[in-house]
Protein backbone atom coordinates (compact mmCIF):
# COMPACT_ATOMS: atom_id res chain seq x y z
CA UNK A 1 0.00 0.00 0.00
CA UNK A 2 1.81 3.28 -1.03
CA UNK A 3 2.21 5.90 1.22
CA UNK A 4 0.96 9.52 1.45
CA UNK A 5 3.24 12.10 2.35
CA UNK A 6 1.73 15.29 2.30
CA UNK A 7 3.80 18.33 2.42
CA UNK A 8 2.45 21.94 4.01
CA UNK A 9 4.60 24.96 2.47
CA UNK A 10 5.64 24.32 -1.05
CA UNK A 11 8.62 26.78 -0.79
CA UNK A 12 12.17 26.71 -0.93
CA UNK A 13 12.18 23.51 1.16
CA UNK A 14 8.86 22.00 0.30
CA UNK A 15 9.72 21.98 -3.38
CA UNK A 16 13.09 20.07 -2.50
CA UNK A 17 11.29 17.54 -0.20
CA UNK A 18 8.76 17.09 -3.17
CA UNK A 19 11.70 16.21 -5.20
CA UNK A 20 13.56 14.11 -2.81
CA UNK A 21 10.12 12.28 -1.91
CA UNK A 22 9.64 11.10 -5.83
CA UNK A 23 13.13 10.34 -6.66
CA UNK A 24 13.47 8.07 -3.73
CA UNK A 25 9.76 6.21 -4.28
CA UNK A 26 8.93 7.01 -0.98
CA UNK A 27 5.16 7.84 -1.98
CA UNK A 28 2.43 9.81 -3.51
CA UNK A 29 2.57 13.51 -2.10
CA UNK A 30 0.52 15.74 -1.46
CA UNK A 31 1.84 19.66 -2.03
CA UNK A 32 0.08 22.42 0.23
CA UNK A 33 0.35 25.93 -0.13
CA UNK A 34 -1.45 28.99 0.32
CA UNK A 35 -0.09 30.87 -2.32
CA UNK A 36 -2.64 30.12 -5.66
CA UNK A 37 -1.36 28.18 -8.31
CA UNK A 38 2.47 27.81 -6.96
CA UNK A 39 1.90 24.00 -5.46
CA UNK A 40 -0.03 22.90 -8.49
CA UNK A 41 2.56 24.70 -10.82
CA UNK A 42 5.41 22.48 -8.70
CA UNK A 43 3.36 19.21 -8.77
CA UNK A 44 3.00 19.56 -12.77
CA UNK A 45 6.66 20.18 -13.13
CA UNK A 46 7.75 17.57 -11.21
CA UNK A 47 5.20 15.16 -12.58
CA UNK A 48 6.39 15.81 -15.78
CA UNK A 49 9.95 14.68 -14.30
CA UNK A 50 8.03 11.15 -14.34
CA UNK A 51 9.09 9.75 -17.39
CA UNK A 52 12.36 10.83 -17.10
CA UNK A 53 12.89 9.78 -13.67
CA UNK A 54 10.67 6.45 -14.01
CA UNK A 55 9.05 7.35 -10.22
CA UNK A 56 5.83 5.43 -10.08
CA UNK A 57 4.28 7.88 -7.48
CA UNK A 58 1.58 10.53 -7.91
CA UNK A 59 2.34 14.49 -7.19
CA UNK A 60 -1.08 16.95 -6.50
CA UNK A 61 -0.57 20.65 -5.64
CA UNK A 62 -3.18 21.82 -4.01
CA UNK A 63 -4.41 24.91 -1.70
CA UNK A 64 -6.96 22.54 0.38
CA UNK A 65 -6.03 21.53 3.81
CA UNK A 66 -8.39 19.08 4.03
CA UNK A 67 -6.22 17.15 1.09
CA UNK A 68 -4.32 16.09 4.06
CA UNK A 69 -6.89 13.25 5.17
CA UNK A 70 -5.07 10.44 6.22
CA UNK A 71 -1.28 11.52 5.40
CA UNK A 72 1.19 8.59 6.62
CA UNK A 73 3.44 11.41 6.98
CA UNK A 74 3.39 15.56 7.21
CA UNK A 75 6.21 17.58 6.53
CA UNK A 76 5.95 21.26 7.75
CA UNK A 77 7.70 23.82 6.42
CA UNK A 78 4.75 26.75 6.22
CA UNK A 79 5.88 30.28 7.33
CA UNK A 80 8.36 32.94 6.50
CA UNK A 81 11.85 32.42 6.46
CA UNK A 82 14.54 34.69 7.52
CA UNK A 83 15.75 37.66 5.35
CA UNK A 84 19.34 39.11 5.86
CA UNK A 85 20.06 40.62 9.73
CA UNK A 86 17.46 38.33 10.78
CA UNK A 87 17.37 36.08 13.62
CA UNK A 88 15.31 32.69 13.92
CA UNK A 89 13.73 34.05 16.65
CA UNK A 90 12.46 37.01 14.50
CA UNK A 91 9.83 34.56 12.63
CA UNK A 92 7.94 33.74 15.95
CA UNK A 93 4.58 35.65 16.30
CA UNK A 94 4.37 35.18 12.54
CA UNK A 95 4.87 31.69 12.13
CA UNK A 96 3.32 30.84 15.34
CA UNK A 97 0.26 31.20 14.42
CA UNK A 98 0.81 29.82 10.87
CA UNK A 99 1.77 26.47 12.57
CA UNK A 100 -1.05 26.87 15.67
CA UNK A 101 -3.59 26.31 12.24
CA UNK A 102 -2.05 23.74 11.06
CA UNK A 103 -1.54 22.10 13.52
CA UNK A 104 -5.18 22.14 14.24
CA UNK A 105 -5.73 21.16 10.96
CA UNK A 106 -3.33 18.21 11.03
CA UNK A 107 -5.71 16.89 14.48
CA UNK A 108 -8.77 17.26 12.32
CA UNK A 109 -7.64 15.46 9.05
CA UNK A 110 -4.79 13.11 9.92
CA UNK A 111 -3.90 13.00 13.87
CA UNK A 112 -2.25 9.28 13.44
CA UNK A 113 0.11 10.94 10.86
CA UNK A 114 4.21 11.20 11.35
CA UNK A 115 4.88 14.73 11.48
CA UNK A 116 8.62 16.86 11.18
CA UNK A 117 7.88 20.26 12.01
CA UNK A 118 10.94 22.38 10.09
CA UNK A 119 9.53 25.78 9.78
CA UNK A 120 11.94 28.44 12.17
CA UNK A 121 12.54 29.15 15.23
CA UNK A 122 12.56 25.44 15.39
CA UNK A 123 12.14 24.30 18.69
CA UNK A 124 9.16 26.90 19.71
CA UNK A 125 7.59 25.62 16.24
CA UNK A 126 7.31 22.19 17.32
CA UNK A 127 6.17 22.88 20.84
CA UNK A 128 3.14 24.89 19.23
CA UNK A 129 2.55 22.23 16.66
CA UNK A 130 2.29 19.16 19.14
CA UNK A 131 0.59 21.57 21.54
CA UNK A 132 -2.32 22.36 19.18
CA UNK A 133 -2.62 19.02 16.90
CA UNK A 134 -2.48 16.77 20.23
CA UNK A 135 -0.84 14.27 18.52
CA UNK A 136 1.43 11.95 20.80
CA UNK A 137 4.77 13.30 21.42
CA UNK A 138 6.56 10.31 19.86
CA UNK A 139 4.45 11.07 16.74
CA UNK A 140 5.41 14.92 16.24
CA UNK A 141 9.55 16.01 16.13
CA UNK A 142 11.23 18.88 15.02
CA UNK A 143 14.13 18.40 12.41
CA UNK A 144 17.22 20.90 13.37
CA UNK A 145 19.79 18.30 14.16
CA UNK A 146 20.38 15.96 11.04
CA UNK A 147 21.39 19.39 9.24
CA UNK A 148 23.18 20.89 11.73
CA UNK A 149 24.98 17.76 12.68
CA UNK A 150 25.06 17.45 8.90
CA UNK A 151 26.72 20.85 8.58
CA UNK A 152 29.52 20.22 10.88
CA UNK A 153 30.43 16.87 9.12
CA UNK A 154 30.83 18.66 6.13
CA UNK A 155 33.22 21.22 7.68
CA UNK A 156 35.55 18.83 9.44
CA UNK A 157 35.78 16.50 6.31
CA UNK A 158 37.18 19.47 4.49
CA UNK A 159 39.12 19.96 7.37
CA UNK A 160 40.46 16.56 8.07
CA UNK A 161 40.52 16.04 4.34
CA UNK A 162 38.68 12.95 5.02
CA UNK A 163 35.52 11.05 3.51
CA UNK A 164 32.65 12.45 4.93
CA UNK A 165 30.62 9.43 5.33
CA UNK A 166 34.11 8.39 7.95
CA UNK A 167 32.59 11.05 10.14
CA UNK A 168 30.30 10.43 13.05
CA UNK A 169 28.82 13.24 15.65
CA UNK A 170 26.01 15.05 16.62
CA UNK A 171 24.65 18.07 17.65
CA UNK A 172 22.43 18.42 20.80
CA UNK A 173 20.17 20.82 22.08
CA UNK A 174 18.15 24.01 20.04
CA UNK A 175 18.48 25.13 16.75
CA UNK A 176 19.72 28.51 17.76
CA UNK A 177 23.38 30.16 17.87
CA UNK A 178 23.62 27.90 20.95
CA UNK A 179 23.49 24.72 19.78
CA UNK A 180 25.88 22.28 21.52
CA UNK A 181 28.32 20.38 18.78
CA UNK A 182 29.61 17.10 20.68
CA UNK A 183 33.38 16.93 20.61
CA UNK A 184 33.12 14.36 22.51
CA UNK A 185 30.94 11.82 20.78
CA UNK A 186 33.12 12.78 17.51
CA UNK A 187 34.35 10.07 15.82
CA UNK A 188 36.64 9.74 12.39
CA UNK A 189 36.67 6.25 10.86
CA UNK A 190 35.55 4.87 14.86
CA UNK A 191 38.85 7.18 15.88
CA UNK A 192 37.89 9.79 18.72
CA UNK A 193 38.32 13.47 17.38
CA UNK A 194 40.04 13.84 20.29
CA UNK A 195 42.80 11.72 19.36
CA UNK A 196 43.17 13.92 16.25
CA UNK A 197 43.65 16.91 18.49
CA UNK A 198 46.06 15.16 20.61
CA UNK A 199 48.11 14.29 18.13
CA UNK A 200 48.10 17.44 16.60
CA UNK A 201 46.54 16.69 13.58
CA UNK A 202 43.65 19.44 14.12
CA UNK A 203 44.67 22.69 16.59
CA UNK A 204 41.46 23.01 18.84
CA UNK A 205 41.01 26.64 17.45
CA UNK A 206 39.96 25.01 14.22
CA UNK A 207 37.44 22.49 15.66
CA UNK A 208 36.30 25.73 18.15
CA UNK A 209 35.92 28.24 14.60
CA UNK A 210 34.24 24.83 12.98
CA UNK A 211 31.97 24.62 15.61
CA UNK A 212 30.79 28.10 15.23
CA UNK A 213 30.66 28.27 11.56
CA UNK A 214 28.21 25.52 12.46
CA UNK A 215 26.28 27.54 14.93
CA UNK A 216 25.98 30.17 12.21
CA UNK A 217 25.82 27.81 9.24
CA UNK A 218 22.33 29.00 8.66
CA UNK A 219 22.83 32.46 8.67
CA UNK A 220 25.97 32.10 6.34
CA UNK A 221 23.65 31.17 3.87
CA UNK A 222 21.17 33.86 4.49
CA UNK A 223 24.02 36.11 3.65
CA UNK A 224 24.88 34.60 0.28
CA UNK A 225 21.71 34.19 -0.93
CA UNK A 226 20.17 37.40 0.20
CA UNK A 227 16.87 35.75 -0.59
CA UNK A 228 15.45 33.18 1.63
CA UNK A 229 17.39 30.62 3.57
CA UNK A 230 19.15 27.32 3.10
CA UNK A 231 16.87 24.44 1.66
CA UNK A 232 18.66 21.35 -0.55
CA UNK A 233 20.58 20.08 3.18
CA UNK A 234 17.61 21.23 5.56
CA UNK A 235 15.23 19.04 3.12
CA UNK A 236 17.83 16.23 2.63
CA UNK A 237 18.14 16.18 6.38
CA UNK A 238 13.85 15.52 6.66
CA UNK A 239 13.75 13.18 4.41
CA UNK A 240 16.42 10.81 6.11
CA UNK A 241 13.93 11.18 9.48
CA UNK A 242 10.51 10.56 7.23
CA UNK A 243 12.48 7.45 5.54
CA UNK A 244 13.43 5.87 9.55
CA UNK A 245 9.89 6.13 9.72
CA UNK A 246 8.49 4.96 6.68
CA UNK A 247 11.26 2.14 6.34
CA UNK A 248 11.35 1.29 10.17
CA UNK A 249 15.03 1.64 10.14
CA UNK A 250 15.44 2.19 13.50
CA UNK A 251 18.26 5.01 12.50
CA UNK A 252 19.71 7.10 15.53
CA UNK A 253 19.11 10.57 14.79
CA UNK A 254 19.49 14.27 16.00
CA UNK A 255 16.08 15.76 16.44
CA UNK A 256 13.93 17.87 18.24
CA UNK A 257 11.69 15.63 20.36
CA UNK A 258 9.30 15.53 23.67
CA UNK A 259 11.74 15.46 26.88
CA UNK A 260 11.15 13.87 29.98
CA UNK A 261 13.11 13.38 32.79
CA UNK A 262 16.04 13.26 31.04
CA UNK A 263 18.62 15.72 30.37
CA UNK A 264 17.35 17.56 34.14
CA UNK A 265 14.16 18.44 31.98
CA UNK A 266 11.06 18.08 33.72
CA UNK A 267 9.16 17.92 30.18
CA UNK A 268 10.02 20.11 26.42
CA UNK A 269 10.84 19.57 23.11
CA UNK A 270 15.22 19.57 22.97
CA UNK A 271 17.55 18.70 19.96
CA UNK A 272 18.32 14.79 21.40
CA UNK A 273 19.68 11.91 19.87
CA UNK A 274 16.26 9.53 19.58
CA UNK A 275 15.86 6.47 17.49
CA UNK A 276 13.20 7.04 15.27
CA UNK A 277 11.36 3.65 14.15
CA UNK A 278 7.94 3.00 12.80
CA UNK A 279 6.17 4.08 15.87
CA UNK A 280 7.86 7.54 15.54
CA UNK A 281 10.38 8.45 18.11
CA UNK A 282 11.28 5.05 19.58
CA UNK A 283 14.23 5.79 22.24
CA UNK A 284 15.26 9.02 23.72
CA UNK A 285 18.99 8.63 24.25
CA UNK A 286 20.83 9.70 27.24
CA UNK A 287 24.54 10.62 26.58
CA UNK A 288 26.75 11.23 29.77
CA UNK A 289 27.72 15.30 29.17
CA UNK A 290 30.85 17.31 30.29
CA UNK A 291 30.80 19.82 33.01
CA UNK A 292 31.42 22.53 29.65
CA UNK A 293 28.93 20.77 27.39
CA UNK A 294 26.28 20.39 30.47
CA UNK A 295 26.77 24.22 30.58
CA UNK A 296 25.94 25.02 26.87
CA UNK A 297 23.17 22.47 26.76
CA UNK A 298 21.65 24.80 29.82
CA UNK A 299 22.60 28.21 27.89
CA UNK A 300 20.48 26.76 24.84
CA UNK A 301 17.86 25.01 27.35
CA UNK A 302 17.14 28.49 28.22
CA UNK A 303 16.81 30.53 24.80
CA UNK A 304 13.88 27.76 23.78
CA UNK A 305 12.14 28.02 27.11
CA UNK A 306 12.41 31.75 26.66
CA UNK A 307 11.23 31.22 22.86
CA UNK A 308 8.18 28.92 24.22
CA UNK A 309 6.90 31.23 26.84
CA UNK A 310 7.12 34.17 24.79
CA UNK A 311 4.95 32.09 21.81
CA UNK A 312 2.47 31.16 24.48
CA UNK A 313 1.86 34.65 25.16
CA UNK A 314 1.16 35.22 22.00
CA UNK A 315 -0.95 32.52 20.91
CA UNK A 316 -3.19 32.76 24.02
O1 LIG B 1 16.82 23.48 10.26
C1 LIG B 1 15.75 24.09 10.19
N1 LIG B 1 14.67 23.67 10.86
C2 LIG B 1 15.67 25.34 9.31
C3 LIG B 1 14.24 25.74 9.04
C4 LIG B 1 16.48 25.26 8.09
C5 LIG B 1 16.20 26.10 7.05
C6 LIG B 1 14.92 26.86 6.92
N2 LIG B 1 14.15 26.87 8.12
C7 LIG B 1 12.79 27.41 8.04
O2 LIG B 1 11.93 26.62 7.20
C8 LIG B 1 12.68 28.80 7.47
O3 LIG B 1 13.14 29.75 8.43
C9 LIG B 1 11.18 28.88 7.23
O4 LIG B 1 10.54 29.15 8.45
C10 LIG B 1 10.84 27.45 6.79
C11 LIG B 1 10.63 27.31 5.32
O5 LIG B 1 11.75 27.75 4.62
P1 LIG B 1 11.67 27.90 3.02
O6 LIG B 1 13.03 28.30 2.57
O7 LIG B 1 11.00 26.72 2.41
O8 LIG B 1 10.71 29.17 2.88
P2 LIG B 1 9.84 29.59 1.60
O9 LIG B 1 10.54 29.22 0.36
O10 LIG B 1 9.41 31.00 1.85
O11 LIG B 1 8.55 28.64 1.72
C12 LIG B 1 7.62 28.81 2.75
C13 LIG B 1 6.27 28.53 2.11
C14 LIG B 1 5.87 29.63 1.10
O12 LIG B 1 5.64 29.03 -0.17
C15 LIG B 1 4.60 30.23 1.68
O13 LIG B 1 3.64 30.58 0.73
C16 LIG B 1 4.12 29.06 2.52
O14 LIG B 1 5.27 28.54 3.12
N3 LIG B 1 3.15 29.43 3.54
C17 LIG B 1 2.17 28.61 3.92
N4 LIG B 1 1.87 27.36 3.50
C18 LIG B 1 0.79 26.80 4.10
N5 LIG B 1 0.04 27.41 5.06
C19 LIG B 1 0.36 28.65 5.47
N6 LIG B 1 -0.40 29.26 6.44
C20 LIG B 1 1.46 29.32 4.89
N7 LIG B 1 2.04 30.54 5.09
C21 LIG B 1 3.08 30.58 4.25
Amino acid sequence: MKKKITLIGAGNIGGTLAHLTLLKKLGDIVLIDVMKGMPQGKALDLSQSAAVEGFPCNVEGTNDFSKMKNSDVVIITAGLPRQPGMSRDDLLETNGKIIKKIGLDIKKYCPKAFVICITNPLDAMVYVLQKYSKLPVEKCVGMAGVLDSSRLKYFLSVELNVSINDIQTFVLGGHGDDMVPMVNYTTIGGISLLDFIKKKKIPISKINKIFDRTRMGGGEIVRLLQRGSAFYAPASSAIQMAEAYLLDQKKLLPCAAFIKNKYGLKSMYMGMPVIIGSKGVEEIIEVSLSSSEKNMLKKSIKSVQGLVSAVDKILK
